[in-house]
C-alpha cells in the first residue's frame, strides 16, 4: 500500500512566517470594503427613495438613472455666439464637481420635448444653440459632449451649409418650428442650451 503524503498541500517553510500577516491584511481589507459598500448603499437610499445626483445650480433635472447619473439641462437668458455659449456651458457646470457640462446634445424625442418645454417655461421661443456641429469636417456632424446619436431633427432642406460663403457649421434648435434644427453661422448671437451629466 502506497503511503499518503499529507504535507503535499502545505506551504513551503519559508512562506509560513508571512502567511499570518498576509491573511490578516486580506481580512482587514475585505472588512473595510464591506463597510464602504454599506455606507455607499445607505447614502443612496433616503426615506426609502433612491438618492440621485444633484444638478448644478440653474440646471433642471430631466431624469436620472437610479444610482448612476442625472441628466440636467439649462436654457440661457442671454444670447452669445456658439463658441462663447460653449464656454459658458463648461463654466456653469463646473460649479458642481462630478458634473460634466457642454452645449446640449439632444439625442431623442424625449430630450427634445424636455428642452422645448423648458424653453417655453422660460419664454424662450426663439432659436437656441445646441452642441451639434460640423466644424471639423463639412457635413460630418458631431455632438460637442461626445455623445453618439443617430437621431436627428433637421428642418426639411437643412442642413444646407448656407450663408454667403457656405459658412454654416453650428446647429440651432428652433422652438417655434417644432424644435427642428438648422445649421447657422456660428458667429450669430443666440440663446443656448447646456446639458450636464452628473454622478
Ligand atoms: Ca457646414
Ligand atoms: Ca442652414
Amino acid at each position: 500500500m502506497k503511503s499518503c503524503n499529507t504535507d503535499r498541500g502545505a506551504p513551503p517553510t519559508l512562506l509560513k512566517p508571512l502567511l499570518k500577516p498576509l491573511l490578516l491584511i486580506l481580512l482587514l481589507r475585505t472588512a473595510a470594503a464591506e463597510i464602504e459598500h454599506g455606507k455607499a448603499a445607505a447614502e443612496r437610499v433616503v426615506n426609502g427613495n433612491y438618492w440621485s445626483p444633484a444638478c448644478p445650480a440653474e440646471f433642471h433635472k430631466a431624469w436620472s438613472a437610479q444610482n448612476v447619473a442625472s441628466v440636467c439641462f439649462y436654457v440661457s437668458s442671454v444670447k452669445l455666439d456658439w463658441h462663447a455659449a460653449r464656454t459658458a456651458c463648461h463654466n456653469l457646470a463646473a460649479y458642481r464637481s462630478r458634473c460634466h457640462g457642454d452645449l446640449a446634445s439632444v439625442l431623442n424625442t424625449g430630450e427634445s420635448d424636455f428642452v422645448r418645454s423648458l424653453m417655453s417655461q422660460l419664454q424662450v421661443n426663439d432659436h437656441a444653440w445646441i452642441g451639434y456641429n460640423d466644424l471639423s469636417w463639412e457635413n460630418s456632424f458631431r455632438w460637442t459632449d461626445g455623445r453618439q446619436g443617430y437621431w436627428t431633427n433637421f428642418y426639411p432642406g437643412e442642413p444646407n451649409n448656407g450663408g454667403a460663403y457656405g459658412s454654416e457649421h453650428c446647429v440651432e434648435l428652433m422652438n417655434a418650428l417644432n424644435g427642428q434644427w438648422n445649421d447657422r453661422d456660428c458667429s450669430h448671437q443666440k440663446y443656448y442650451v447646456c446639458k450636464a451629466y452628473c454622478v
